[in-house]
């Protein structure tokens, strides 16, 4: 084993992550009900512990507070997401809410005074019930009082916010509400599904194209969970089962917001089994075509491994990806057992390849990574630091990948965790912390831990020292 100084590029962007959903809380501004509280009202059982995102990290009234926690614990930079029920309290349309741009105006001008750039997301599953009830993202109306929001967040915000984002991860609610039941309204219909993904994409191009018209220096792009997709083996069945995942899980989103064009394998097979959506017109495709984006934030979490099916489908029953394959559990793999997924280091040069190999090496940063883990108070101190080295270890080992992505030509500008301080993590609540900051539930005390003073360090040095007898 040799010690390494691990140098990244000047100015590279230190942070993290959360969204507004997660560590807001409702307070007092006005907000539209949300999917999520609407959902929690409906069924409570399905939230870990029963705990909703009423009140979740409270950052509303502690903002003030969380900007100086951002800087003790090293960011340059950090990810919100500006919530359309708040700006928009009338049920996501309407009138903009001044008392909701007077807490965002705050909290960017602060954050930007305390040296901490704004990226801006514009959506985070957050969708205003009564708009979701009309249909969601299945919706014309829906992407037009969407793009309307962000065009009014651009006009607002636009002289505060470093870089914007059209969308966290849109992937999710695709599978969560339409093939998977996690997200509000738990239907399983492939073809609806595909109709949301194809308008969330409109969406998306409807507001680079808003964005444009105000001439701002921020770019604006759209933030992915991806994969690499690796098949058991190379056994043709094998490979061509990982193809097929890739299509639905990496390239059906990728391709048309980064390159304007939708993979063809992917529209013949779901035109083979009539999938397709059904309102997809020509001057849509024009539009996804001429607003692509200008930046691309990777939300790397584990890999992607398959297989052939095993077994036959049920025909009857309703289409799903998994038609065409099965997930592998790769024996030996290395887990993160609290939250089920398989950790994979070198995934992050794999996927970083993939994006400078083709998709035209676009401006990229890591957007989220990190590692959620239970009973953290089981690490405590004496004085009530969380003692987080696995998390330590666990950046360490990625980042070390990813500075080798960064020295093979890989146009990464930024690594940003999930998260800041520990947040409502959806239907798992509270149960895996993430923060650099933990956060204590009863009291909503702040204390920074062990991994939140290595992160200022690392920011600080702008690298670290790893040990390692493989990078050269
Ligand atoms: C990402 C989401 C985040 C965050 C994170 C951790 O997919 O963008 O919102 O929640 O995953 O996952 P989880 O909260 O499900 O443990």
């Amino acid at each position: 084993m040799t010690l390494q100084q691990l140098q990244f590029p000047e100015n590279f962007w230190w942070g993290s992550a959360w969204s507004a959903e997660q560590a807001e809380g409702r307070g007092e501004t006005g907000k539209a009900e949300t999917v999520w509280e609407r959902w929690y009202k409906e069924q409570p059982t399905r939230f870990y512990q029963r705990i909703g995102s009423e009140v979740t990290t409270d950052h509303i009234h502690r903002y003030h507070e969380d900007v100086q926690l951002m800087k003790q614990t090293g960011h340059n930079s950090f990810r919100v997401s500006i919530s359309w029920a708040r700006m928009f309290p009338n049920d996501g349309v309407g009138e903009v809410n001044p008392k909701a741009v007077a807490f965002y105006r705050d909290l960017f001008t602060e954050m930007n005074q305390n040296g901490v750039k704004v990226f801006a997301n514009l959506y985070h599953f957050d969708m205003p019930a009564k708009l979701q009830g009309q249909g969601g993202w299945e919706s014309r109306d829906v992407v037009a009082a969407y793009v309307h929001f962000a065009d009014t967040c651009f006009k607002e915000f636009g002289d505060l916010v470093y870089h914007w984002f059209t969308f966290n991860e849109p992937l999710g609610p695709i599978l969560g509400s339409y093939l998977e039941d996690f997200h509000y309204p738990n239907v399983i219909d492939f073809k609806r599904g595909a109709q949301a993904a194809f308008f969330t994409i409109l969406a998306h191009a409807q507001a680079i194209a808003a964005h444009k018209k105000y001439g701002l220096e921020s770019k604006i792009g759209v933030i992915l969970n991806l994969s690499p997709t690796f098949p058991r083996s190379q056994n043709p069945a094998d490979v061509k089962a990982a193809e097929i995942a890739d299509l639905f899980y990496t390239r059906s989103f990728l391709d048309p917001m980064v390159k304007g064009t939708f993979p063809e394998k992917l529209t013949d097979l779901l035109r083979t089994y009539d999938q397709l959506p059904a309102d997809m017109t020509e001057a849509d495709l024009q539009i996804i075509k001429e607003n692509t984006s200008q930046i691309l934030g990777l939300n790397y979490y584990e890999p992607r491994r398959v297989k052939a099916r095993l077994t036959a489908i049920n025909p009857e029953g309703p289409f799903l990806p998994d038609w065409f394959f099965e997930h592998h559990v790769m024996p030996g793999r290395k887990m993160n057992e609290y939250r089920g997924w398989e950790i994979y280091e070198k995934g992050i040069y794999d996927l970083c390849m993939d994006i400078k190999n083709n998709y035209g090496n676009i401006e990229a940063f890591i957007s989220e990574n990190g590692m959620g883990v239970a009973d953290e108070e089981r690490f405590m101190d004496e004085n009530g630091q969380v003692i987080d080295t696995y998390r330590i270890d666990f950046i360490k080992d990625h980042l070390a990948y990813l500075w080798k992505a960064i020295n093979e030509g890989c146009n990464i500008k930024g690594y940003h965790l999930w998260t800041f301080i520990d947040c409502w993590s959806w239907i798992n609540a509270y149960k895996n912390r993430y923060g650099l900051v933990s956060l204590d539930l009863a009291t909503q005390k702040r204390t920074i831990k062990k991994s939140g003073e290595f992160y200022k360090n690392l920011s600080d040095n702008n690298g670290f020292e790893y040990e390692t007898d493989w990078l050269v």
